[in-house]
């Protein structure tokens, strides 16, 4: 732990033993109370975590991972602070973690640019910082110590060959699919993984792909863009949500539009498909079949976390990029499982 927090640990310590309720032997003397604790302060590490938000469900489990990963217990101090989906917030945050001198400061980016500055003042206070969940695209990939997160296209490119593989068992000719893409947050790196798997299956199997608009990962906002595009399109039969919980809300303003959400396009149903996986609702939805297919995104990035920082504290030099395995969710036994470059992706039972 850095000096400052230290101070700040023995004067409450210090403060509890002259208020009488101290842990403290009677022969001991205040200054060895202290000293001895001075340096079990001292082992405590401090980490900051500057999480972007907690705009999903999603979010939050990635959030609880992290607390359940660093406890007092376990002889971490975590300093969580909630960025409100904003990166100046963020960058608020981590200015005061340098301030404050922890130990490790992590940081879910809202967003893929805009950091190098920041990074750099942590650099230069000797603090390393590990990314989790979404990338930055630093002019300088020594500005962080490592990163942990998905491969956000390649979800994007299992839904979409679950898309084809599903349709062409169906005999659905792909000229008559016409898809939305209701997106995530413009420019995180869950938006713009998903966004072109999707966009580059559309063009090499023809498919329609009639708008591409930001739900913000929330239901409300994926509400509100569903039945927006529907005010413009009045043949969508494929909806593409980058997350479940504006899946949710897709459902709701279909359904509030008289249409029928499942898997059936040529009985003129709307297919939904989604990413994440943790929702409960839309597992249940998956489960019925209204949500046709969801690609797992891991949010339990916790102990991979810990495990790079105690890596870090033991002097060796982790992966740089540690990516998560994730799944493939339908209750539609239609499609067995989908090949990527070569590797087959099984598909699981929600
Ligand atoms: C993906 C993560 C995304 C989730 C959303 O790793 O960044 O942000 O898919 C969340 O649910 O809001």
């Amino acid at each position: 732990m850095k000096s400052f927090l230290k101070k700040i640990s023995v004067l409450l310590l210090a403060a509890a033993l002259l208020s009488g309720c101290g842990s403290r032997n009677s022969a001991q003397t205040a200054e060895d109370f202290i000293e001895e604790n001075e340096e079990q302060a001292d082992d405590i590490i401090t980490v900051g975590f500057s999480q972007l938000g907690a705009e999903s469900d999603w979010r939050s489990a990635n959030t609880d991972s992290m607390m359940s990963a660093f406890t007092e217990d376990s002889g971490y101090n975590l300093i969580y602070k909630n960025g409100q989906q904003k990166q100046a917030n963020q960058i608020t945050a981590i200015r005061t973690f340098i301030q404050q001198e922890v130990d490790y400061i992590v940081l879910a980016p809202a967003t893929e640019s805009g950091w190098d500055t920041v990074l750099s003042e942590a650099r230069e206070a000797g603090i390393p910082v590990i990314l989790v969940d979404r990338r930055v695209n630093a002019s300088d990939k020594n500005l962080f110590s490592c990163w942990v997160g998905s491969d956000f296209e390649l979800e994007g490119r299992k839904v979409a060959a679950w898309i084809k593989a599903f349709t062409e068992a169906k005999d659905i000719a792909p000229e008559e699919l016409h898809i939305v893409n209701i997106q995530g947050n413009l420019g995180s790196s869950a938006q713009i993984g998903r966004t072109r798997g999707l966009a580059n299956a559309a063009r090499e199997n023809g498919w329609d792909l009639m708008a591409e608009v930001s739900g913000d990962f929330t239901e409300t906002k994926g509400r509100e863009t569903m039945a927006a595009l529907l005010k413009r399109f009045d043949n969508v039969n494929v909806v593409y949500c980058e997350n479940d919980n504006m899946a949710i809300g897709a459902i709701d303003a279909l359904e509030s539009a008289g249409k029928t959400v499942g898997s059936n396009i040529a009985k003129g149903e709307v297919m939904v498909v989604s990413f994440d996986g943790v929702n409960e609702k839309a597992l249940e939805y998956a489960r019925e079949g209204k949500i046709s297919c969801i690609a797992e995104c891991n949010p339990l990035h916790g102990p991979r976390v810990r495990a790079l920082i105690e890596a870090l504290r033991s002097g060796e030099s982790p992966q740089k990029f540690n990516y998560v395995d994730e799944k493939l969710f339908s209750s539609l036994n239609d499609v067995s499982g989908v090949m990527i470059d070569g590797m087959e992706y099984n598909v699981e039972n929600p």
